[in-house]
C-alpha cells in the first residue's frame, strides 16, 4: 500500500514538473520569438518592404507551439506508398472533382487551352492539395511562417518565404486580410507557397488582386506554374512496374531529393518482368523509384516499383515527395476515363 501511495505521489510530482517546464518553455518562447520579431521587421524594411505594411501586418504575429509540432510530424513521411495513394485517389474524390468541373467547365476549359495543361491534372492537383477547396486551412499564415522561421530547423528558408508574403502585400497583390491557410505557410485552392505565388501566380480575371481561393486565378495560377517548369501534354508521368532482383541497386531511387541514373526505358527492359505488358515508349527518358525503400521499416526493396518521367519530375517540383507525384498522377488517370 504504502508503495502504491508513494508512487502515486512520485507521478503527481513529475506531471507537476513536466507542466512548469512547459509553461517556463513557453514563456521562453514568447520573449525570444517577440526579440525576432522585432530584428526581423528590421530586416524586412531593409529588404524594401513599406515600414507601415510590416508593422501593420507583424503587428499580430504571435508564437504558435503546434506549428512546430506538425513541423515535426509529417505522415506522409511514415505511410507507406500504397496506403498513401488509395487515400488520396479515392472513388469520392473523382465524384467531387467531376462535380466541381460541371459547374465551372467553360473557365477549366478554357485554362486548359491557354496553358496547355490537361484540366485532368488541374483537377488531380486540387483535389490532393485541399480536397477541392475544402481544407484551405484556417491557420494565420503570418504567425505560422514567422513561428518557423524563429524556429531554427528551416529558418533561412521561412524568413525569406515570409518576407516574399510582405512584399505582395505591400504591392497590394496579394490581400492581407484573407491570409489564412496551413501550417506551413500555403495558401488557396492549390496551396501555393508565397515564393510560387510571386513566381507564378497571375490575376486571370483582372481585377487587380490575385484570387487563389476563387476559381479563375487559382486554376490559370497553377496551370501557368506547370506550363513555366515544363509539364508537357499528353507525355505520361509515371508507369507501376514489376523489378527482377537482378536490378543493381544503384538505380532504385528512394528519395524525391534528386532523381539519379535516367536511362531510355529500353535499357531497364532486363530488369522489368512486365516490360511487355508497359506499352511505352522505349526512347522515353526514364528512372526507376521504389519509394518505400528506406522509409517504412521492413519493406520489401523492390515493391511497390515504379518508371517515372520527365512529367513526374515537374510534380516533385511543385511538392518534393515521391508519394504526392504518385497519387496526383493517379488522380489525373482516375479523371481521364470519366471527363
Ligand atoms: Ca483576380
Amino acid at each position: 500500500m504504502l508503495i502504491k501511495k508513494m508512487l502515486k505521489n512520485l507521478i503527481s510530482i513529475y506531471i507537476l514538473l513536466i507542466i512548469s517546464f512547459s509553461e517556463a518553455n513557453a514563456l521562453e518562447n514568447n520573449v525570444e520569438f517577440n526579440a525576432w520579431v522585432k530584428n526581423f521587421k528590421l530586416k524586412a524594411v531593409e529588404s524594401g518592404v513599406s515600414k507601415k505594411v510590416v508593422e501593420e501586418v507583424m503587428a499580430d504575429a504571435i508564437f504558435l507551439p503546434k506549428v512546430i509540432g506538425y513541423d515535426r510530424f509529417q505522415p506522409e513521411f511514415y505511410e507507406d506508398t500504397n496506403t498513401y495513394i488509395k487515400k488520396r485517389t479515392s472513388r469520392n474524390k473523382v465524384k467531387k472533382g467531376l462535380a466541381l468541373y460541371k459547374k465551372e467547365r467553360s473557365t477549366i476549359n478554357k485554362i486548359e487551352k491557354e496553358f496547355l495543361i490537361e484540366k485532368e491534372l488541374l483537377l488531380a492537383l486540387m483535389g490532393i492539395e485541399t480536397n477541392f477547396g475544402k481544407y484551405l486551412g484556417r491557420m494565420d499564415i503570418i504567425s505560422s511562417l514567422a513561428t518557423l522561421s524563429f524556429d531554427k530547423r528551416r529558418s533561412e528558408f521561412f524568413t525569406k518565404e515570409l518576407i516574399i508574403l510582405l512584399e505582395l502585400v505591400d504591392k497590394k497583390i496579394i490581400n492581407k486580410k484573407i491570409l489564412f491557410g496551413s501550417w506551413a505557410g500555403a495558401f488557396g485552392n492549390f496551396q501555393f507557397m508565397p515564393r510560387t505565388i510571386q513566381n507564378y501566380a497571375i490575376d486571370y480575371n483582372k481585377n487587380t488582386t490575385i484570387e487563389l481561393k476563387k476559381t479563375e486565378d487559382s486554376f490559370a495560377s497553377a496551370a501557368n506554374y506547370l506550363n513555366k517548369i515544363g509539364w508537357k501534354k499528353n507525355v505520361p508521368c509515371f508507369t507501376k512496374i514489376e523489378l527482377n532482383k537482378n536490378i543493381p541497386s544503384k538505380y532504385l531511387n528512394a528519395s524525391a531529393g534528386s532523381i539519379k541514373n535516367k536511362k531510355k526505358v529500353k535499357y531497364f527492359k532486363k530488369y522489368i518482368k512486365n516490360y511487355e505488358d508497359i506499352k511505352i515508349d522505349g526512347n522515353l527518358e526514364a528512372a526507376i523509384i521504389t519509394p518505400d525503400k528506406d522509409i517504412i521499416p521492413g519493406s520489401n526493396t523492390y515493391t511497390p516499383a515504379y518508371l517515372i518521367y520527365s512529367n513526374y519530375e515537374k510534380i516533385l517540383n511543385w511538392n518534393r515527395s515521391l508519394r504526392f507525384a504518385l497519387a496526383v498522377c493517379t488522380l489525373k488517370n482516375n479523371f481521364k476515363n470519366e471527363i
